[in-house]
């Protein structure tokens, strides 16, 4: 059995060397999540000691749309720091990561802590602001292929993200559950869907991050930045090729490899 610094060491390396590895779990089938998730504190540790800093989570896989694309059926979250944040307009340096994937999200900025047990109007109530959202995927695993304790492990395939030109205040933007997001690609709409798509409601996913994070002792704070998960499927980021997310009231963001 690996311990969960050997199983962080493992994806710093990957990452470091820009190469796809095999899942862990192949070797390893018997990490169980809460394993996963100190290899992950693990994996976020070593950017912290190299002088990022801490701005907030991810959630992962709330989504059916997310949990059919990647063939699991279970919640996560990952850690996000300062080093992940892409200025709007610059490119997804394609020499940076293995194999950069894009997808909506909701972004939650909060203006005071969460408690628990947390609820979509707590969580509502808490929100400073509202940003659309782009999460660049980046897999530590070959062909994005992971089990839940392996995507888990490696910090929910954190990347980078940008977040859009417009943060609005929940109550200017009304029903998050019929903000519509649209994924132009090519020139094409290859996608749509709305922020029901997350949970039945994207707060719904930020609840559910307070309410676990309250089990292991954590709390959600003022300041923080929660990006509740895709709300569309993840489209492959190529060389010269753009794509476009249009956020009902939120402005919109392309993102382009280069
Ligand atoms: C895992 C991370 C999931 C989301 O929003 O569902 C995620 C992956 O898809 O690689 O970020
Ligand atoms: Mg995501």
């Amino acid at each position: 059995m690996l311990t969960a610094q050997q199983i962080a060491d493992i994806l710093i390396t990957a990452e470091k060397d820009r190469t796809g590895i095999a899942q862990i779990s192949d070797d390893h089938p018997d990490i169980d999540t809460a394993t996963a998730y100190q290899a992950q504190r693990a994996f976020v540790q070593s950017k912290l000691d190299a002088g990022e800093t801490f701005v907030g989570y991810k959630l992962g896989l709330t989504s059916r749309n997310k949990q059919q694309a990647m063939g699991l059926d279970a919640p996560l979250y990952g850690r996000v720091t300062s080093g992940m944040i892409s200025s709007y307009g610059d490119p997804i340096r394609l020499d940076r990561f293995i194999h950069p994937r894009v997808e909506s999200e909701i972004a939650f900025l909060l203006a005071r802590d969460i408690q628990a047990p947390a609820t979509v109007i707590s969580v509502l109530a808490a929100t400073e602001v509202v940003f659309g959202a782009v999460d660049v995927l980046d897999s530590r695993y070959e062909s994005f292929k992971f089990t839940l304790s392996d995507v888990v492990s490696d910090n929910a395939s954190a990347g980078a993200f940008y977040l859009g030109p417009i943060g609005r205040r929940p109550d200017e933007l009304g029903d998050l559950r019929l903000l519509g997001c649209n994924v132009i690609v090519g020139g094409d709409v290859a996608m749509t869907a709305t922020g029901a798509a997350v949970m039945g409601h994207p707060a719904a996913s930020v609840a559910w991050l307070a309410n676990q994070l309250a089990a292991e002792g954590e709390t959600l704070k003022a300041g923080q930045l929660i990006f509740s998960g895709g709300v569309t499927a993840p489209v492959p980021v190529k060389a010269g090729e753009s794509v476009t997310f249009e956020f009902a009231g939120l402005g919109s963001i392309t993102v382009f490899g280069a």
